[in-house]
């Protein structure tokens, strides 16, 4: 007979002699406190930063109403300070900031606390000379090299607000977050590395620059040394720039409430939110939630494979580890070159104790195969971490048996662009996991569960994850759109914040996430709005209308599933389908690339003209249309049709 599963892992001996909160009761009496007294646990907590003065009436201030509300307002402190020149200070001048592995295997570089204190210091002197004052917006549009990180820091150090926009992202995405928030410096490269081969990023600025916008200054960096055409008056090389900069740059002293930078994040609606994060809270948030889910100790190195273009780069490659005091290992490349073992290869070389991913990520290296991993030595290994989807218990158990060697504790780490840090996660050395569950709530978060008409659900079945109230990092607005923001995360369910997940409630109150219930696809745990695509394909001249679904896929966790209606004189064939595709790639990005495109002469509709994509999810996800509930239709024979053309 098959041998059960595990379905609990505790923690062991050996790895509760590095947690931080090493029992259930610890993590209980903390999180009750922070429930019952927020001000004061939140209060106390605020000294783990180093302020200019704390001068907040308040600790929270919530106006409901509103949907505004702010944490130390009044207190002033700097986030660049808090992030490098307070380790100077305190003795880890020397040790190693940011390791930087290059695409290439044998081009690493490391940064020192000291070493990435000068060099953000003379950056943020360059965007001064570029007239970059306390508040204005800075675009970035660069790959993973350390001058990302470098520009992010002299970003906050001048009180600029950054904009990082992933470097996978077309010229129309780049296009339309550079206006929407009013950039008038860039910041990008020649060029990246990835796998071996040359990416374009100056080419597409170039493009996305002919058009009309408010960029005057386009900053440079050299990495890759392709040709490109460089614009007089407009574009100036980074290292040009930095030769002239004085290496001495004094913080500005920012509100605890200002705004520390937009992060652009795909919701339910063809138009991309410029989620608000501000100084204080957020980076509290980062810095605790990194100590805390991965038992951070002082001499560790932690390497999340992020990219810092999406939060998890920006809350834990960035913020959170360089707030502690951390190594963080920033990856240029790609896990499957020079071959399949650079991953691992990574891991032996730097001997990584921390190792967080995707379960994308996780699932591509169980197919690749065991042996590229039995091939090095992971023993450095002592806590592994999820983020970005549900993880399958099938695959967790995969990562903690091959992976993790069975020593190893996994977060599964629960959060989004707008929670702006975790939010649900194991405690690695508080309590056993379960694989597939996120688990608790980290302090300060009260999770409920409720019904689509706001009644709250039973103990196990599914609902929709809410919060009650907002903690220190939670996204503050949505840029230039606070009418969106109360729409979208306060107004759905009054009272609450709604994340716009699944989820359910086991009955020792273990939280396990199901997915999204609006039209946002995850695609290699990457938010795709649905309507984004259905968007780019409009836009193409022969497509009348469009109907975007996830399908489930193996590796990527869900893939895009596209109906298309075409309009008079059009008709289908394998170029039309192929150049939509390239359409979309063009318009919205390559992680955005239809699986499949199904071209039909009718979509179903409802009464009102609405799609329903209920119905259309259950079509492409290969069901035969026998069991749907075709009520709402206007014309339930259009069903016949499509599953009968499913590709
Ligand atoms: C961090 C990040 C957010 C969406 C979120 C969920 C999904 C993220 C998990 C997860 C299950 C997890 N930010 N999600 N983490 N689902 N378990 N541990 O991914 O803004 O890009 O996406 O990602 O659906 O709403 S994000």
């Amino acid at each position: 007979m098959a041998k059960q599963p595990k379905t609990e892992y505790p923690p062991s001996a050996e790895y509760l002699k590095r947690a931080h909160i090493d029992s259930y009761e610890k993590y209980k009496k903390a999180y009750d406190r922070s429930i019952k007294d927020p001000e004061g646990f939140w209060g106390e907590l605020a000294d783990e930063l180093d302020w200019y003065s704390k001068g907040w009436d308040k600790v929270f201030h919530w106006d409901k109403k509103e949907c505004r509300f702010t944490w130390f307002k009044g207190g002033k402190l700097n986030v660049s300070y808090n992030c490098l020149d307070r380790h100077v200070k305190n003795g880890l001048k020397n040790t190693a900031a940011l390791i930087f592995e290059a695409d290439e295997p044998d081009q690493s570089r490391t940064y020192t606390y000291a070493q990435l204190l000068y060099e953000v210091q003379r950056f943020a002197n360059v965007l001064k000379s570029k007239g970059v004052k306390r508040g204005d917006r800075v675009a970035v549009y660069l790959p993973m090299i350390p001058e990302l990180a470098i520009c992010l820091l002299a970003c906050a150090r001048i009180g600029a607000i950054h904009s990082v926009v992933f470097s996978g992202f077309s010229t129309d995405s780049l296009y339309n977050r550079v206006v929407d928030c009013g950039a008038r410096v860039l910041v990008t490269s020649d060029g990246g590395f990835r796998g071996g081969r040359h990416i374009d990023i100056k080419g597409k600025v170039n493009e996305m620059l002919e058009r009309e916008t408010d960029v005057e200054t386009v900053i440079v960096v050299k990495r890759t040394g392709t040709d490109i055409v460089m614009e007089e008056d407009r574009d100036v090389w980074w290292d040009d720039e930095m030769a002239k900069a004085s290496p001495v740059c004094p913080c500005e002293e920012m509100d605890a409430e200002d705004t520390l930078f937009l992060l652009y994040t795909s919701g339910s609606t063809g138009k991309p939110k410029g989620v608000v994060h501000t100084q204080a809270g957020y980076l509290l948030g980062a810095m605790l939630t990194f100590r805390h889910a991965f038992d951070y100790r002082p001499g560790d190195i932690y390497w999340c494979t992020a990219d810092i273009g999406w939060i998890t780069g920006h809350s834990y490659i960035l913020y959170g580890p360089l707030a502690e005091g951390a190594t963080t290992l920033m990856f240029e490349g790609v896990p499957n070159y020079p071959d399949n073992g650079r991953m691992w290869e990574i891991v032996e070389k730097w001997k990584v104790d921390v190792f967080y991913t995707a379960p994308t990520a996780i699932r591509m290296m169980r197919k690749t195969g065991d042996e590229w991993i039995l091939k090095h030595d992971l023993t450095s290994l002592k806590v592994l971490g999820s983020v970005g989807e549900p993880i399958d218990p099938d695959v967790w158990r995969w990562y903690y048996e091959v992976v993790g060697g069975g020593r190893c504790p996994i977060s599964d780490t629960y959060w989004q662009t707008e929670t702006g840090s975790h939010i649900i996660l194991p405690l690695p050395g508080a309590y056993p996991q379960k694989p597939g569950s996120a688990m608790k709530p980290f302090f300060g978060i009260e999770p409920t569960l409720i019904n689509e008409d706001g009644s709250p659900t039973k103990t196990g079945e599914q609902g929709r994850l809410v919060l009650k109230k907002p903690w220190p990092s939670c996204a503050r607005t949505v840029w230039n759109d606070h009418q969106m923001y109360r729409q979208t995360y306060w107004e759905v369910y009054p009272g609450y914040y709604f994340t716009g997940d699944g989820a359910r409630m086991d009955e020792d109150g273990d939280i396990w996430i199901t997915g999204r219930v609006d039209d946002v696809i995850s695609v290699a745990g990457h938010r795709i709005g649905a309507a984004e695509v259905e968007a780019a394909l409009i836009s193409h001249k022969s497509v009348a209308e469009a109907a975007v679904v996830p399908i489930p896929d193996e590796i990527k966790g869900e893939a895009i599933y596209t109906f298309v209606t075409l309009k008079q004189g059009f008709e289908e064939s394998e170029e039309l389908v192929k150049e939509l595709i390239t359409h979309v790639r063009k318009e919205v990005g390559p992680i955005a690339t239809p699986k499949t495109i199904q071209v039909v002469d009718e979509l179903p509709k409802t009464r009102s003209g609405k799609i329903v994509r209920r119905i259309l999810r259950k079509i492409a996800g290969g069901g035969d249309g026998k069991d749907l509930d075709t009520s709402a239709l206007v014309d339930p024979n259009v069903i016949g049709a499509l599953v009968k053309g499913r590709k």
